[in-house]
Parts: structure tokens; C-alpha cells; sequence
């Protein structure tokens, strides 16, 4: 059964408790803009007390992308305080995803850059087909990552392999993913979502309460390392850097297809 939740995320709900959290827009690569975001965030708000609801599939419509990144087009227009606020929302949906009393997968079958892979790593895992490609290339827009990619990447991959991520903005296909422990193996594209489908639904097999109970004890452990005490922090360097030369010229290069020329200001 398929529900709009609105036109931007849809929600198919499978059986035993499998739902599908699709982000619908494809004509943007299903780039995050402030109003899918809140879509995202009101739809998990309520799966997360949906009692017959016990793992969360997030993916992307259509077949090139799970998610290409926070909107550029929306960020451009941004000053410090709008990008605070759209960073404290990117983070309520990354924390949501990663502490809710369900199983949250990442089905990434295109590409996740950005903001993409940011929603991906705050999920509990991530399953990648063969065609999947991750990054973070914020640098390369005059930006860091404002979904707490840094950390969550950092923690996943260790900090020399996430810095080089982070500063080159480099991207990588679902082979090196997995080769760098970012995701367990890559997946054949075709049936991706077939395949994935009967991965979560033999999770949801599974008692809900005892992998609910797994789920916060590990969450525990990172309690004091992981995303939450630094998501202040986080917030005010991302805001800082907007209204900059860099972040101004990096989002109005994108726009006009060309590559940015950057002054460190
Ligand atoms: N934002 C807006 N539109 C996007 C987009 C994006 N991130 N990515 C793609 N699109 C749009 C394209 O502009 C194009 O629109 P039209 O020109 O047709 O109107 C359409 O989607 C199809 O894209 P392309 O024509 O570019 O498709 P290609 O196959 O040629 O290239 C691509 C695919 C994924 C390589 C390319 O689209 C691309 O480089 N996209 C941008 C990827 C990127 O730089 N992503 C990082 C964005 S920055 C924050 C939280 C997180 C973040 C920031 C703040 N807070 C909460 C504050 C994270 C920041 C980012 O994610």
C-alpha cells in the first residue's frame, strides 16, 4: 500500500512491519530542501510510535540518486541564520533516524552525496547497490557538511581516511564503500530493492523489543564520542561559512554549471 505523506515523500508500507520512506523527487535528484526535510521529520515522527511498524527502508525515487545533497539552489539564497535553522532541522531528521526504537536502513542505489550520504550514515545501516556513490563534497560549494556527516563519517571510517573524504570532497563508488567499511558489500543493481526488501524483512522477524533494546545499548556506547554533544558546535561553523565569498560563489557556480573560483574569503 502506497501513502503520499505529501508530494514529497511517499510511504509504502510493506508486510511484517517493513515500511518504505521514499523521498519523491527525482527531478532534483531528490535534493533535501527545507520542505522535504519537514516531510521527513513529520513521517518519522509518526512511524517512530507506529507500534506495527518495525523497520524504516529510506530511499530515493527514480534511477539515478537516494539523495544528491542538501538543495544548493535553496542554500544560495541563505544568510547565517536561515542556515543555522535548516542545519538544527537537518539534525533533528538525522537523530530521529538514528535513535528511534525502530530499524532505520539506508538503501542507497545512486547517488548519496552531501546531505545524502549524511542521511544515510545516520541511519542504522547502509545497503548499497553496485551503482551506489557517496561523498562530501561541501568543500568544493564553500561549505562543510551541516547534517553531522564530519562526525558520523569520522566514527565509520576512522578520522585520517574521513578527513580525506571530507577535504578532497572526493567521491567514491559502492566497491571502495566497501573496502572502507562504509557499507558491507555491494549488492547486484538489478533487484536491488527486491533483495533489500527481504533483508529488512527478515530483521523484522526479529523480536522488536530485543533489537530495540541492542539498538539504544549501542547507541549508549556513543553517547559521550557520538553526533550529539557536538551538534552546537557543528551548527555554528556550518552558519559561519555562509554569507562568505566562498559559500556565495561555491552555490552560484553550481547553478551556472561552471567551476568555482574561490578566495578563502
Ligand atoms: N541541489 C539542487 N539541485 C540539484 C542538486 C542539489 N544538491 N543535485 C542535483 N540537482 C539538480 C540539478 O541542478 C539538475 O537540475 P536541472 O538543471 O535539470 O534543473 C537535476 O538535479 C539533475 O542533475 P544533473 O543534471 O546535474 O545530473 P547529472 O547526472 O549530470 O549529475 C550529480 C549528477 C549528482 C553529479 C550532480 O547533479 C551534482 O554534482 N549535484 C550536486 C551534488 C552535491 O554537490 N551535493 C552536495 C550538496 S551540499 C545542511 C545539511 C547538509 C548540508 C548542508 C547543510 N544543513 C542542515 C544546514 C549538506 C550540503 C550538501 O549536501
Amino acid at each position: 500500500m502506497s501513502e503520499k505523506t505529501n508530494d514529497l515523500v511517499r510511504l509504502n508500507r510493506l508486510d511484517a512491519g517493513v515500511v518504505e520512506l521514499v523521498i519523491d523527487r527525482p527531478e532534483a535528484l531528490n535534493a533535501l530542501n527545507i520542505q522535504v526535510l519537514l516531510s521527513l521529520k513529520a513521517a518519522l515522527e509518526t512511524l517512530a510510535s507506529d507500534a506495527s511498524v518495525r523497520v524504516i527502508l529510506l530511499r530515493g525515487a527514480g534511477e539515478k540518486a537516494f539523495v544528491a545533497g542538501a538543495d544548493i539552489r535553496e542554500m544560495q539564497t541563505m544568510g547565517r541564520s536561515d542556515a543555522a535553522q535548516f542545519s538544527r532541522l537537518g539534525h533533528s531528521v538525522c537523530l530521529l533516524l538514528e535513535s528511534m526504537p525502530k530499524v532505520t536502513v539506508a538503501a542507497v542505489h545512486g547517488f548519496a552525496l552531501g546531505g545524502g550520504t549524511e542521511l544515510a550514515l545516520a541511519c542504522d545501516f547502509i545497503l548499497a547497490s553496485e551503482k551506489a556513490q557517496f561523498g562530501l563534497p561541501e568543500v568544493g560549494l564553500g561549505v562543510i557538511p551541516g547534517f553531522g556527516g564530519t562526525i558520523r563519517l569520522a566514527r565509520t571510517l576512522g578520522l585520517a581516511r574521513a578527513k580525506e573524504l571530507v577535504f578532497s570532497g572526493e567521491r567514491i563508488g559502492a566497491s571502495e564503500a566497501v573496502q572502507l567499511g562504509l557499507v558491507r558489500k555491494a549488492l547486484p543493481q538489478d533487484g536491488f530493492f527486491d533483495e533489500v526488501r527481504k533483508q529488512a524483512a527478515k530483521i523484522a522477524r526479529n523480536s522488536l523489543s530485543a533489537v530495540s533494546a541492542a539498538k539504544s545499548l549501542m547507541n549508549e556506547f556513543e553517547e559521550t564520542s557520538g553526533v550529539h554533544p557536538k551538534v552546537d558546535a557543528e551548527i555554528q561553523r556550518f552558519s559561519s561559512l555562509f554569507g562568505t565569498h566562498d559559500q556565495k560563489e561555491g552555490m552560484v557556480a553550481f547553478s551556472e554549471k561552471r567551476s568555482a573560483r574561490f578566495e578563502g574569503l
